[in-house]
């Protein structure tokens, strides 16, 4: 089990990376964005009690000043955790000051996360209350829909389906729309996008389509804490993608991953919002202060909630 101290300090790091990155909201700077989410992000992780090693970040190998996988963290005191990063998720939703830009992190003991290579993933979620894996990625979409409205009790047209809005997925669209179900396009940001199919407050019942590995694993802590059910596939069409895939010690490269595949043991995660979005509230400026509000998970303890802190911009260092 992770130590309940644990979820309070990552909290911590989450709200000062969305900090950083909001220094930079509407400067359509995206870069910069990241970058600042980055260097408070790995400030913060490395006041922690831990042996940390990312294990998803932001370049594959030693690609600093980007949270690489491999990267060592932490006082290297204290208990030898995996951490799963993304600074600033939505770097458009940032730089253009638009909703749903947010800074995110699971962490788990030592191989309780899958290291996803910075690849497409097909992904597929619902919420709670279904069968367990009727819903396969191996499934036509039509019967995906007819499965999943059947458990629900209610017609397809009544589905609501959220999707990335990309050409690649115009497959996908055309057979919701002959099922007539409702679609909630994204822009960008599917961490969210798959965590939707849980929250009461958003219609969402399913979330179908192709994005980016290392969020389709953060997005499956945040369902494993939650209770929902996800399974994923790798897309690795090119040599070099395998390759980075083998590097990460992946060696069935079709293989499909339920949540159980992904995250093992106990885990946490945490999101803080960058501006404002459907579930969390950006950054607030209050002078010496900011206002931070986050979504923070801890599975063992069973903690599933919204917390708004303020907290001090400038951090004391001594020389
Ligand atoms: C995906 C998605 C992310 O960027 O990685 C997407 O998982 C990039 O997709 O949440 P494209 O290559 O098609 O633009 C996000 O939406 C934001 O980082």
């Amino acid at each position: 089990m992770l130590d309940k101290k644990l979820l309070n300090k990552f909290t911590r790091v989450c709200e000062r990376a969305a900090y950083g990155a909001s220094k930079f909201r509407g400067k359509n700077d995206k870069i910069a964005a990241d970058q600042a989410a980055v260097d408070e992000m790995r400030n913060e992780l490395n006041k922690i009690d831990m042996n940390g090693k990312v294990v998803i970040g932001e370049g594959e190998m030693d690609e600093a000043p980007m949270l690489y996988i491999g990267e060592q963290l932490g006082t290297k005191k204290g208990d030898e955790l995996e951490i799963a990063v993304d600074p600033l998720e939505g770097t458009n939703f940032a730089a253009k000051n638009l909703p749903n830009a947010i800074s995110v992190l699971a962490v788990a003991k030592k191989n309780g996360l899958l290291s996803a290579p910075d690849t497409y993933m097909e992904k597929i979620a619902v919420g709670k209350g279904i069968p367990k894996n009727i819903i396969d990625l191996d499934n036509t979409v039509e019967k995906n829909i007819k499965l999943l409205a059947e458990a629900k009790k209610k017609k397809p047209e009544n589905i609501t389906a959220c999707i990335l809005k990309r050409s690649r997925h115009d497959k996908i669209v055309s057979s919701l729309n002959k099922l007539n179900v409702k679609i909630n396009f994204i822009q960008d940001g599917d961490v969210m996008g798959v965590i939707s199919v849980i929250d009461p407050y958003t219609p969402i019942d399913i979330y179908l389509g192709v994005g980016g590995g290392p969020e389709g694993v953060l997005a499956a802590a945040a369902l494993d804490c939650l209770g929902g059910q996800m399974q994923t596939r790798l897309v690795l069409k090119t040599e070099e993608e395998i390759n980075r895939a083998k590097k990460l010690g992946i060696t069935d490269f079709n293989k499909k991953y339920n949540i159980e595949d992904m995250i093992k043991g106990d885990v946490i995660f945490c999101a803080s919002g960058v501006t404002d979005g459907d579930m969390l509230k950006g950054i607030k400026d209050k002078g010496d202060l900011f206002e931070a509000t986050s979504f923070i998970l801890h599975k063992s303890q069973k903690i599933s909630k919204k917390v708004t802190n303020i907290i001090k911009k400038w951090i004391l260092i001594q020389f």
